[in-house]
């Protein structure tokens, strides 16, 4: 089965980028909008995982989710992949807390576990938004975006994602692990 790691940010946040971003839907040449429903910030991605290897890699993730504090975290700027100009990918990025040590934890647990592909790429944290089939010039796009900042918000929790691939692609929440909280005086 085709797994990864994500957070999921709450539906306030959400729907702040999805009135910025309102004005352009379905208006950017060569640009698709994925459903709403499937955004999420990839953590790790592991590819195809053996069924029989799931236990282990659900044990490994909680133990490594359990290690690293909540983070917060803010939407701020637009981009695309790999770069604004020459873009298969148009993004939302994200500020605050970092969550290199939190993905390189959760790419370990999945090398672990014997998962293959686990993906080693530099992490830049962000919420895919659009896709396209050949790259096209976002800058106009991004340039119109560019007074955008969303509010702070906390990430509680990681999630084990299967992905279904069709004509629509699905995503399944397989698990969720709270990270830990910080404590507050
Ligand atoms: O959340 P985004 O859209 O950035 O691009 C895929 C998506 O990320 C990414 O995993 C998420 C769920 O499919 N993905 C797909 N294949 C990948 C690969 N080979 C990959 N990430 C890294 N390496």
């Amino acid at each position: 089965m085709r797994l990864f790691t994500a957070l999921q940010p709450p539906g306030e946040v959400l729907d702040e980028v999805e009135q910025a971003i309102a004005p352009h839907v379905g208006r950017v040449p060569g640009l698709r909008w994925p459903d709403r429903a499937t955004w999420h910030i990839t953590l790790a991605f592991f590819g195809e995982v053996p069924e029989g290897a799931l236990p282990d890699l659900e044990t490994r993730l909680a133990r490594a989710v359990r290690r690293h504090d909540v983070l917060d975290v803010a939407f701020t700027g637009f981009g695309g992949f790999s770069s604004a100009g020459r873009a298969r990918v148009f993004w939302a990025g994200l500020s605050g807390d970092p969550m290199n040590r939190l993905v390189d934890s959760l790419r370990a647990a999945g090398r672990r576990a014997g998962a293959a592909h686990t993906d080693e790429k530099r992490f830049h944290p962000h919420l895919t938004l659009g896709r396209a089939k050949t790259e096209v010039d976002l800058r106009p796009l991004v340039e119109s975006l560019s007074g955008f900042s969303g509010s702070v918000w906390r990430a509680e929790a990681v999630h084990l994602v299967r992905s279904h691939l069709g004509a629509q692609v699905r995503y399944e929440s397989l698990a969720k692990w709270a990270l830990s909280p910080v404590r507050r005086d």
